[in-house]
Formats: C-alpha cells, sequence, structure tokens
C-alpha cells in the first residue's frame, strides 16, 4: 500500500539515532533521503516531497527537543507531524441525514464503494439506501443490487429506465425513508463532455450535501487533472481511495489531495463491503510508519465482538472471570473473522505492521484460515460437555470425533493445544482485573512488542 516501504527504511535510519540525544546535520540528511526514495517511489509529486523534506530538515535541526526526548522520538514526531500535515484532514462526514454523490472514471471503484459507505454508515446505526444510476455500463445493475443485499442496505436502480436523471429523482423518491442516500454514477474512461453533461445535471436534480471523487490508488499523477476537472464541473468536497489492498502505490491520489486543496474521506481496501474504513490523518501514518494503528484496531475488535456477542448470545465478560472453554474459543473465532481479513488486521497491531507480513510466505495467511475453518468442523463433532470442559477429550474421544469429523487426530490434538495457549494468554490478561478492557489488552501487547515513542510522544494517540 501507498508508501509501503517507508516505515521499514525510515525505521533503519531512526535506529541509528538511538541513544543520541542531538542529531547532526547527517544524520537529518540521511533521513530525509529516505523519506524522498519513498514518496517519489509512491508517486507522489515531486514539488511536493521537496517542500516536505526541507520543512522535515529545518524543523529536526532547529528546534529543540522538549525536555527528556531523545532525538529518535524528536525526529519521528516531526516526520509524523509533518506526513500528518501532507495527508491533511479527513473530510467532515456527520453521522445525520445527507445524501452523498459518487463521482470517478470508469473503474475506480464507485460502484464498490457506494455500497461499502452504505454498510459503514449501517453499522453507525443510520439507514442508508444506495441509488444506482450507471445505465452506461451493462450489468451496473445486478452489480449495485447485489453487493447491496450483501451490505444489508436498501438498494434502487432500474434496469428498464435509460434515462439516469430520471433515475435519481425516482431513487430519492423511493428511498425517501432512507437517512443517507448515496447515489452512484456511471464512469468513462476519460472525462467527455457527455459525462460531464450527465454528471452536472444529476448533480442539480439530487443536490447532494457532498461530492465525493472515488480515485483508485494505481491512478499515479493523472489524478491531480482528473481532480480538478470534476471539481470544476460539479466541485468535490473529499476524495474516496480504492484498492490499497493491491501493489498501487497511492502517492498520486495524495497528491491531488493536497494539490485540489480536498481530504480524504474513505479508504477502500479489498472487494467486499467491510473493506473500508474512515480516513484518519494520524492513524494512517502512524500505520505507515509502522507503528500500528490502536485506534482502528480496537474499534474493530469492539465491534465484532458485539456482533458476536449479540448473534450468539455470549459475554465475554464471563470468559474472562471463570474458566476459558471451547465454546469460548469458538465465539472469538468467530469475532476474528468478523474483524476482516487477517492481513489487515495484523497489520494494525504494532510489531506487525510495515512489512512483517510480507515477509511471510504468501500463503501463510490462508493456512491459517484453512485451520480456523476445520477447527469449526471439529468442534460441530464435540459434544456439549466435551467444549465446556476439553479436559474431559481423551484419547478415545479424539478418535471419535476424527471419525465424525473427518479431520486428522493430529488437527484435533493442534486444536486442543491452541485452545491450552489462548488459555494461558488470557489467564494473564484475567489478572489485569476488569474484563473486555480493549485498549489495556492492546497495551499490554504493545509492550510485549516493543519500539513505539517515549516521553516526548505524549498525546499523540497511536504511540500510547
Ligand atoms: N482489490 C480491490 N478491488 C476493488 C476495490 N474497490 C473496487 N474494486 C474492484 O475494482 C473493480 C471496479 O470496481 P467498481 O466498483 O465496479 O468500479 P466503478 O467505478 O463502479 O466502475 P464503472 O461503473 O465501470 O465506472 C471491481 O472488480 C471491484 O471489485 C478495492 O478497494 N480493492
Ligand atoms: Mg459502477
Amino acid at each position: 500500500m501507498v508508501l509501503d516501504n517507508l516505515g521499514s527504511s525510515l525505521r533503519g535510519s531512526l535506529d541509528k539515532l538511538s541513544g543520541k540525544s542531538r542529531v547532526s546535520e547527517d544524520d537529518v540528511e540521511e533521513i530525509v533521503k529516505e523519506i524522498q526514495r519513498s514518496l517519489l517511489q509512491a508517486d507522489v509529486d515531486v514539488s511536493l516531497v521537496m517542500d516536505l523534506s526541507s520543512s522535515i530538515k529545518e524543523r529536526a535541526l532547529e528546534e529543540e527537543p522538549p525536555g527528556g526526548t531523545t532525538a529518535r522520538d524528536h525526529v519521528l514526531s516531526i516526520v509524523y507531524e509533518e506526513l500528518v500535515g501532507l495527508v491533511g484532514e479527513s473530510t467532515e462526514i456527520p453521522l445525520e441525514n445527507q445524501t452523498i454523490l459518487l463521482a470517478g472514471l470508469q473503474g475506480s471503484g464507485k460502484t464498490t464503494t457506494s455500497a461499502k459507505m452504505a454498510w459503514w454508515f449501517s453499522k453507525k446505526g443510520l439507514r442508508p439506501a444506495v441509488i444506482q444510476t450507471d445505465t452506461f455500463r451493462p450489468g451496473a445493475y445486478d452489480q449495485a443490487k447485489e453487493m447491496c443485499s450483501r451490505a444489508e442496505v436498501d438498494f434502487y436502480g432500474d434496469p428498464d429506465n435509460e434515462d439516469p436523471v430520471d433515475i435519481a429523482r425516482k431513487g430519492l423518491e423511493e428511498t425517501a425513508d432512507a437517512d443517507i442516500h448515496i447515489v452512484d454514477t456511471a464512469g468513462r474512461h476519460a472525462l467527455e463532455d457527455d459525462l460531464i453533461d450527465e454528471i452536472e445535471e444529476i448533480e442539480s436534480v439530487v443536490d447532494p450535501d457532498r461530492n465525493l471523487l472515488v480515485l483508485d490508488a494505481a491512478i499515479g499523477q493523472g489524478a491531480k487533472d482528473q481532480a480538478q476537472q470534476f471539481d470544476e464541473s460539479i466541485g468535490i468536497d473529499g476524495v474516496v481511495i480504492t484498492k490499497l489492498d493491491g501493489t498501487a502505490k497511492g502517492g498520486g491520489a495524495l497528491t491531488a489531495v493536497n494539490e485540489t486543496d480536498s481530504s480524504i474521506a474513505f479508504l477502500g481496501s479489498g472487494e467486499t463491503v467491510q473493506d473500508v474504513e474512515r480516513f484518519e490523518p494520524n492513524g494512517f501514518i502512524s500505520r505507515l510508519l509502522g507503528m500500528g494503528d490502536l485506534k482502528q484496531l480496537t474499534e474493530r475488535v469492539e465491534r465484532a465482538m458485539s456482533e458476536t456477542e449479540e448473534e450468539e448470545d455470549w459475554d465475554p465478560e464471563d470468559m474472562m472471570k471463570g474458566s476459558f472453554t471451547l465454546n469460548d474459543m469458538r465465539h472469538q473465532m468467530n469475532a476474528m473473522n468478523k474483524m476482516g481479513p487477517l492481513e489487515q488486521v495484523m497489520d494494525m497491531i504494532p510489531g506487525f505492521g510495515g512489512g512483517i507480513m510480507d515477509e511471510l510466505p504468501d500463503d501463510a495467511m490462508d493456512v491459517t484460515k484453512d485451520r480456523m475453518r476445520s477447527f469449526e468442523i471439529i468442534m460441530d463433532s464435540m459434544t456439549d460437555k466435551e467444549l465446556e470442559n476439553p479436559r474431559s477429550i481423551g484419547a478415545s474421544q479424539i478418535r471419535r470425533i476424527a471419525r465424525g469429523s473427518g479431520q486428522d487426530e493430529e488437527r484435533i490434538r493442534e486444536l486442543l493445544q491452541q485452545h491450552k495457549m489462548m488459555s494461558q494468554t488470557l489467564k494473564q490478561f484475567q489478572g489485569m482485573g476488569q474484563g473486555g478492557d480493549m485498549e489495556r489488552m492492546m497495551k499490554k501487547m504493545q509492550g510485549g512488542g516493543g519500539g513505539g515513542g517515549g516521553g516526548g510522544m505524549g498525546g499523540m494517540g497511536p504511540f500510547g
């Protein structure tokens, strides 16, 4: 993803500052070079890179580090602040009734994003509806309808109507009960006059509260012109950057945002409706720098936990108090599945982010998923008594469960082993008092992961 290798290369240079209380001009020079290299590789505009690096250089050499701050933390906090400044504030999206129009070139991810955003709003307790006005691409109606049903949100479209403006008008009427209206529009391979006319007409009928431009992270330098043209025709309030899960670099999109004075609203990182997050500059940059994004992670964990609690009538507090059973383990696995792709979750954990995942073989994550799936199947073949009291499972039970589930006995032993490990880990957390306090759990995990800022970084959140 964007600036992917910035974190690791920068950490290398920063580590050389360990133990020093002052930075030399050479130190700063080296760090700035690393940053320049990463930003340019990621397609960020040259003049932007130059501006950024000169202000990092200036500040690192001239500013007095706050008392007790090491040189490493001082430079790190400057780099962090300057990068946060580069990506800017997040587009304001109030959690209240509104209409949002999505614009963008063909294939940028508008339709996917409309369903993702609708899903996101529904998780915030609002009722969203997606209105599909694309009459240009065959299959657009089915695609949007299908995604919206997966997101479990209202949808309006009409495959027999060839007039997008009319569809938009009727769509708003038909979905009047919804709080949030998200209007998806057609894309073209380039910004042609007829597309501009069409979107301007839809704009005037829909009268949106915000227009969001959807940009593919792979867009490169072309993003700037596109953003400017859309801005001139309908006005752009914010940008959604999609496909950040791919190899794309995203720097072009960042440049576009910076130069058109707009901001980033959402990030898309996958093909399913859950692969969306609200853009938060602090968390985003800490993640890039390999410092993890505790806030996002905590939010995801909490959301997944509460969904699992609701659906399965399971209270994690009980687990934190009593003994950890196989049933608890199953609930936890379900909650994990809800948090989204393991890869993304790992990326947010301090110490795991910034490239560590890249060093694992490609299929390592799939193996984990397969394992979880076979654990599920095994647990289905266990009796309630066994699930509540795993210690009652001996060799003969293992044989029976293996026959019943069609899994190897080895797998079942693996499952029991895993359960034992989780149970021991949990005991450590139980010692910390009140259960379910994710933030404290995370702090403890971070402590184990090493790294992170020191005293001078207080108040920056992600550095804890
Ligand atoms: N990996 C990945 N794929 C994405 C993401 N967003 C969209 N896609 C894929 O990109 C392709 C195009 O996405 P659409 O949502 O159809 O794009 P669109 O802008 O609506 O396209 P048109 O309607 O033809 O202009 C689809 O195959 C999506 O599955 C993302 O964040 N990650
Ligand atoms: Mg589309």
